[in-house]
């Protein structure tokens, strides 16, 4: 099983071979940051501290709605989806925690895959709910809407569904819903906005009413797609005003691929800590819409902004600030293990790089308006090559210096081809 499949052995023995030229990287760098005033260590224990949760529907191959190339040794239910996320948190140690998604991980034995996550040392994150899709056997459809729809029996059953959801976290041990509609409208009069947002504040409401105490609820907009003229819950407005309506247990959450194209979302970040609503992120990367990519594939600066605002709000001792901290990926093209790996990392790349900002100059250029040498601190930061403290940080926790490289040496793709065979309608990925 998997629980034994890459051995602490093996991966000790991968980082033997690398171990003489990291150390030597690092001491080199060790030496650079000194002269800035930065001492190496402080920055590496920050980021071996640094979590992101794995989506247990990115470990199967995503798709679009054009097609699905499925690779081989896909996880054919939970239970090996699981085994696909211990991999990824032994090789990275970032990734303790699995963010689940219901029905598609739909189980009748609880229990057991709490057991099966103890066994594999893992904790489960928020719950995601889906009321964007039928399932069979289900009464009423959310083809016009799930949460907002215009008939009372579709809300109740979606209200009913997103508690059952709280239910099943509540005894994995999880802390937060989090709440993604698709509902909205494709024609401009087929929904009334003001209602269908007052429907929403009202379901919301009672799902909000059966968290437990120690529970957030992580409200997620996103712009468009299923609903391609109006979603009701579009934005970081619409979501702000219904986190503070609801109450102080919810708050936002930030997909990065929610917005529209060049939207500035470090800035939307800035906003909703000082509203002190930001709850988490989706991470991933887009070029063109909801494309979840690999998180810093296309634009790492904005996601050095991002967590420059983080690292940022930290250094202002912004109180409260507890971040559920996600990957939301699609991958079509590459094996998702290795995808969720390399992203879990360019995220400790960016807050690596972030803590690395010298904050006092950058607010002394501020306060100068000096526009050119604030840009060229941020800049500093940015191009510092951060590698060796990424795989410190690794080699320190008893994780692999070459993730990639361990896991491919390791042939644990090749093993789960052999024994799981291909599960041609994996649920989950495709949205
Ligand atoms: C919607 O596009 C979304 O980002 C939500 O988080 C869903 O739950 C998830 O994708 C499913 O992939
Ligand atoms: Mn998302
Ligand atoms: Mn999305």
């Amino acid at each position: 099983p998997a629980a034994t499949f890459i051995q602490a052995r093996a991966i000790e023995q991968a980082n033997a071979r690398l171990q003489a030229d990291l150390e030597q990287d690092y001491q080199r760098l060790g030496e650079l940051l000194t002269r800035n005033g930065i001492e190496i260590d402080s920055v590496t224990n920050a980021v071996a501290a640094f979590e992101v949760a794995i989506p247990s529907w990115g470990v199967g191959t995503g798709g679009t709605r054009f097609a699905r190339f499925p690779q081989p040794g896909e996880p054919r239910s939970v239970f090996e989806k699981l085994e696909d996320c211990s991999v990824i948190q032994r090789l990275t140690g970032a990734t303790p925690r699995v963010s689940l998604h219901f029905p598609w991980d739909q189980t009748g034995d609880i229990a057991g895959l709490k057991a099966c996550a103890d066994e594999l040392k893992l904790g489960f994150d928020a719950v995601n709910s889906n009321t964007f899709q039928d399932r069979p056997g289900q009464t009423q459809s959310y083809k016009f809407g799930s949460l907002t729809h215009t008939d009372p029996a579709v809300r109740e059953q979606a209200i009913a569904h997103n508690i059952e959801c709280i239910k099943i976290g509540a005894q994995l041990g999880s802390k937060a819903l989090t709440l993604w509609i698709g509902d909205g409208a494709n024609f401009p009069g087929q929904q009334n906005l003001a209602r269908a947002y007052e429907r929403y504040l009202e379901s919301a409401a009672k799902i909000y009413a059966a968290l437990p105490s120690d529970w957030r609820l992580l409200i997620e907009h996103k712009m468009y797609e299923p609903a391609f003229y109006a979603t009701v819950i579009q934005d970081w407005g619409s979501s702000l005003m219904a986190a503070q309506t609801l109450g102080p247990k919810a708050f936002c959450l930030v997909d990065l691929g929610h917005h529209a194209p060049n939207v500035n979302i470090e800035m939307i970040v800035s906003r909703l800590v000082h509203a002190r609503r930001l709850g988490g992120f989706h991470f991933n990367d887009s070029k063109y819409g909801d494309d979840d990519l690999d998180a810093g594939s296309i634009d790492p600066y904005r996601l050095f902004l991002i967590f420059n605002e983080l690292v940022d709000a930290q250094w202002r001792k912004t109180p409260d600030l507890a971040l559920a901290h996600m990957l939301d990926q699609s991958h079509n093209v590459t094996d998702p293990v290795e995808s969720l790996m390399s992203s879990a990392i360019e995220l400790q790349r960016a807050y690596a790089q972030s803590l690395l900002v010298d904050r006092r100059t950058l607010d002394e250029y501020q306060q100068d308006n000096d526009a050119l040498m604030a840009s060229h601190t941020l800049k500093r930061a940015f191009t510092t090559d951060v590698q060796p403290i990424l795989a410190m940080a690794r080699m320190r926790r008893g994780a692999a210096i070459d993730p990639i490289g361990t896991y491919r040496s390791s042939g644990y793709r090749a093993a789960c081809a052999a024994r799981r065979p291909a599960n041609l309608s994996f649920g989950g990925g495709i949205v």
